[in-house]
């Protein structure tokens, strides 16, 4: 029988699925992999069915002799497993497109309004008991309607976060990709290209992420691009912590170099640094973009239809390139 490992529990629905198909086996404790632990893994099973808290570089795929045929990763994202080597042992890997969308746009946009409106800080003052009533220069925020949003990366999870703030929110929305957009398509976004990351820094007054990370996007935000940023403005990060310097945002909120923001991710997951954790200026979230039930049972149930095509001898349908 084909055996299958999941490195983390999933959602209890999609579980079910998978050991009605396969001989499934959970990690125990329910605790990330180390590399060790991976690498007997990849020798042990048909299948690795890895999440972004499981690193994959290329000296696990290196010693040959592996029984794994596929990585079917949970999660859109796969910067956490070296793509290149894995193809080069003879293994496949597929991730979620598409179901992760707009829980993930949601929760950049609610970053957004959180970190302009100052809402962690207005929650901290009132649990805390601190709040001595209201008055007309308390807890003074930004507002967001009629203000520019720069999005990095105008894929499926950046277009929706297009849609909700231009057509919700009344904002003006450019953005940079790296390849050319037709303008109908953006239009449909309500939202506008410009040539350069810089061009985007220089328009937005809120900067959202929404690019892949690793290779060429590591440290796309760095010291100099803060600087570039429009004074005031704030960044959003829903993509991946990789994508900023985040020894450089930190000097940049502490100066008042940038005014606020409001972060899922973080270059060393789950540690967050504690000058970043003692600032007021940001908003601070424990990777929950895809974090509702609906969508992470749809993810776990892509990888299902992803594993399953792929033993019965098709084309898996997210196979990444
Ligand atoms: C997932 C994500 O929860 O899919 C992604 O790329 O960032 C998250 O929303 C995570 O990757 C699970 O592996």
């Amino acid at each position: 029988m084909t055996r299958i490992l999941l490195t983390r529990r999933w959602p209890g629905a999609v579980e079910q699925v998978l050991a009605a198909r396969f001989e499934t086996v959970l990690n125990e404790g329910d605790r990330p992999m180390d590399a060790a632990a991976l690498a007997e893994a990849l020798r042990n099973f048909d299948a690795v069915l890895p999440t972004v808290s499981d690193r994959l570089p290329d000296t696990l795929f290196a010693g040959g002799n592996l029984r794994a045929k596929i990585l079917g990763n949970f999660g859109v994202g796969y910067n956490h497993i070296d793509v290149a080597a894995a193809k080069a042992a003879g293994i496949v890997v597929t991730n979620t497109p598409g179901v992760l969308t707009d829980c993930t746009a949601d929760l950049a946009v609610s970053l957004l309004l959180a970190v302009a409106r100052r809402t962690g800080e207005g929650e901290r003052q009132v649990r805390a008991d601190a709040w001595d009533g209201w008055r007309p220069t308390h807890m003074i925020g930004t507002k967001v309607s009629g203000k520019t949003l720069g999005i990095i990366g105008f894929g499926r999870i950046g277009k929706a976060m297009a849609k909700r703030c231009r057509f919700g929110f009344d904002m003006d929305v450019v953005f940079y990709n790296r390849s050319k957009v037709a303008e109908e398509e953006a239009k449909r976004f309500g939202a506008r290209q410009l040539e350069t990351v810089e061009d985007v820094l220089k328009a937005a007054d809120f900067v959202s992420l929404h690019c892949p990370g690793g290779g060429e996007n590591r440290y796309l935000m760095n010291a100099a691009r803060f600087a570039a940023m429009k004074a005031g403005a704030y960044l959003i990060n829903t993509a991946r912590g990789d994508v900023v310097d985040e020894a450089a945002l930190i000097d940049a909120l502490e100066r008042g170099v940038i005014r606020g923001a409001g972060l899922d991710v973080y270059e060393a997951e789950p540690a967050v640094p504690q000058r970043l954790r003692a600032l007021e200026n940001v908003v601070l979230l424990p990777h929950l973009g895809s974090a509702t039930e609906e969508t992470r049972t749809a993810m776990g149930m892509k990888v299902v239809d992803n594993i399953t095509a792929f033993f019965a001898g098709q084309e898996p349908p997210d196979r990444v390139a």
